[in-house]
C-alpha cells in the first residue's frame, strides 16, 4: 500500500528524512504513525510524578516528523474515558482532516490521512470541547514538516513548552488560582520535564543549531532569554521571515511557534542557559559546551520569495471582530453562556462581537479570494479587573499575513496562524481560504475558547 512502510524510532526516522532531503530524492514516501491516547503516570522530575493524558505514553506525545509532499497516515486510538479528536495546528488540510468536527469515542480508532504541505514547525492537540481538560493534561505533540535545508544544521531541536497546576504530590489542581481568570501552572516544563530533569542542549563551538519552540500552554505566555548568545529568529508559526532578526529573548503566546538559529559562539568549558522569565517554576534549558571546535557552520536559511498581498492600507477591512468578555450572570442574561465554564471557574464568558460560542455569528468568506480582517481587543471587563491579557487568535485552514499591529506594518513580510492581539489594540490580517469548509477561529487561551471566544469562518 505504501512505498515505504516504516515504523521507526524518532532518530532513525530523522536520519532517513535527512538523507532523503540531502539527496533530493523524489520518492513517493508515506509516513505511518500510530497515536494511542492513554492515561500515563508521567515523571516531571525525580520526585514529582503526575497523572497525565498522552499521545503514545510520553509528554509531549510521539513526535511526527515528515517531509513536504509526503503522504501521512495517522491512526488515532482513543483509550481515554471520554471522546476526543486531534487538530493538526497550522497545517492546511481538507476540512475533514482538520479535527474539530470529529468525535472519536472511547475505545475507537480514527485514521487521519493527508499530504504534508508547507514545511515548518507545527503541533497537534485535541480540539474536542471543552478543550482545556484534555490539552492541559498533556495531550499535545510536535509535528515537523522538514525543509531540505534543515539537514544542514548541526542539530535540530524541538522544545515544547507547557505549565502544570499541581500540588506537592503532583496531583492536578482543578480550577484557577483566586483572582485568575485563566488556568496558570506552578510547574513549567520543557518537553515534559521541569528543572534539573530538562535535557541540556549540547553544543560545540562553531556549530549552528536549529531550535524550534512550541507553546502548548493553555494560557501562559512564555518569555525565554538566552545568556551569552543570541537567537536568530527565522520562522514564526512555521513560516520563514522575510527578514530574520537577532534577539536575546523571545516571547510565545499560547499556540505560537518560533524557529531560531543558535550559533555556538560561547566559550567551551562554560555553561549557559535559556530560561523563562518565571525561572523559579522550572523552565530552564542548560547549554553545555563540549570540548574543541568545528569550522563555523554558515546559515542554510533560504529567504522566502515575496508573497504578500497587495492591499490598500486605507481600505476598510472586509471583516471586523471585537474580542470581549462579560460576567456570565447579571450583565449578560441572554443565556449565551459558553459551554466550557465549569462550576469552580470564574463566571466569565468570552465573546466575539458580543456573542459567545456556540451563539457567535459565522463569518462567510469566498474561496480563493483575499480577505482582510481587523481584530480588536475590546475586553473592557478585563481592563476593569486589571486583567489586560493578550488574546491569542488562531485561524484554522490557512496562514495569514499580518498586515499591521496597532496600525504599524511589521518590518518585512510576517505570516502566522496564531497572533496575540495587543491589549486594547488591534491587528490587521489578510488571508485566502483555498479549501471549502467551516474553519474555526478562536482564542488559543483555552479558558477563553471553551468560555465562548470562538466562531467559524465558512469558506464556500
Ligand atoms: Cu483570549
Amino acid at each position: 500500500m505504501h512505498a515505504l512502510k516504516f515504523r521507526p524510532n524518532r532518530f532513525a526516522r530523522t536520519i532517513l528524512m535527512m538523507l532523503l532531503a540531502m539527496t533530493g530524492a523524489v520518492a513517493a514516501t508515506a509516513a505511518d504513525y500510530r497515536l494511542e491516547l492513554v492515561e500515563t503516570d508521567w515523571e516531571l522530575r525525580p520526585g514529582l510524578t503526575t497523572r497525565a493524558w498522552s499521545f503514545g505514553g510520553t509528554v509531549p506525545g510521539t513526535p511526527i516528523i515528515v517531509r513536504q509532499g509526503e503522504r501521512v497516515r495517522i491512526e488515532v486510538i482513543n483509550r481515554l474515558p471520554e471522546a476526543t479528536n486531534v487538530h493538526w495546528h497550522g497545517l492546511i488540510l481538507p476540512v475533514q482532516q482538520d479535527g474539530p468536527s470529529l468525535s472519536i469515542q472511547p475505545g475507537t480508532t480514527h485514521t487521519y490521512e493527508f499530504v504534508a504541505g508547507k514545511t515548518g514547525t507545527y503541533w497537534y492537540h485535541p480540539h474536542f470541547m471543552p478543550v482545556l481538560p484534555q490539552l492541559d493534561r498533556g495531550l499535545y505533540g510536535s509535528l515537523i514538516v522538514l525543509a531540505p535545508e534543515d539537514a544542514r544544521y548541526s542539530g535540530d531541536h524541538t522544545f515544547v513548552l507547557d505549565d502544570w497546576l499541581l500540588d506537592a504530590q503532583g496531583r492536578r489542581l482543578e480550577g484557577t488560582a483566586p483572582g485568575d481568570m485563566e488556568r496558570h501552572g506552578n510547574v513549567e516544563t520543557v518537553n515534559g520535564k521541569t528543572g534539573p530533569a530538562i535535557a541540556p542542549l549540547r553544543l560545540v563551538k562553531g556549530e549552528l543549531h536549529k531550535l524550534r519552540f512550541i507553546n502548548a500552554s493553555t494560557a501562559s505566555v512564555h518569555n525565554l532569554s538566552i545568556q551569552g548568545h543570541r537567537f536568530k529568529v527565522t520562522h514564526t508559526d512555521g513560516q520563514a521571515l522575510a527578514l530574520p532578526f537577532l534577539t536575546d529573548s523571545i516571547k510565545l503566546a499560547p499556540g505560537e511557534r518560533i524557529d531560531a538559529e543558535l550559533a555556538a559562539s560561547g566559550d567551551p568549558g562554560r555553561s549557559y542557559e535559556i530560561a523563562s522569565s518565571r525561572r523559579s517554576s522550572g523552565m530552564v534549558i542548560p547549554i553545555v559546551y563540549g570540548n574543541g571546535s568545528v569550522p563555523a557552520v554558515s546559515s542554510p536559511f533560504v529567504t522566502p520569495k515575496p508573497r504578500g498581498y497587495s492591499i490598500d492600507p486605507n481600505a476598510r477591512p472586509d471583516i471586523v471582530l471585537e474580542l470581549g468578555s462579560a460576567m456570565a450572570r447579571g450583565m449578560y442574561g441572554h443565556g449565551m453562556i459558553g459551554r466550557g465554564n465549569t462550576g469552580n471557574a470564574p463566571a466569565m464568558i468570552w465573546t466575539i462581537n458580543g456573542c459567545a460560542h456556540p451563539d457567535t455569528l459565522p463569518i462567510d468568506v469566498p474561496l480563493n479570494k483575499v480577505v482582510t480582517m481587523r481584530v480588536y481587543d475590546r475586553d473592557m471587563m478585563g481592563m476593569m479587573m486589571g486583567h489586560g491579557m493578550e488574546h491569542s487568535v488562531h485561524l484554522h485552514g490557512t496562514t495569514f499575513q499580518v498586515l499591521s499591529i496597532n496600525g504599524s506594518a511589521p518590518t518585512g513580510e510576517l505570516w502566522k496562524d496564531t497572533v496575540p492581539i495587543p491589549t486594547h489594540g488591534y491587528v490587521d490580517l489578510a488571508f485566502v481560504m483555498t479549501n471549502p469548509g467551516d474553519w474555526m477561529l478562536h482564542c488559543h487561551i483555552i479558558d477563553h475558547e471553551d468560555g465562548g471566544m470562538m466562531t467559524v469562518v465558512r469558506a464556500r
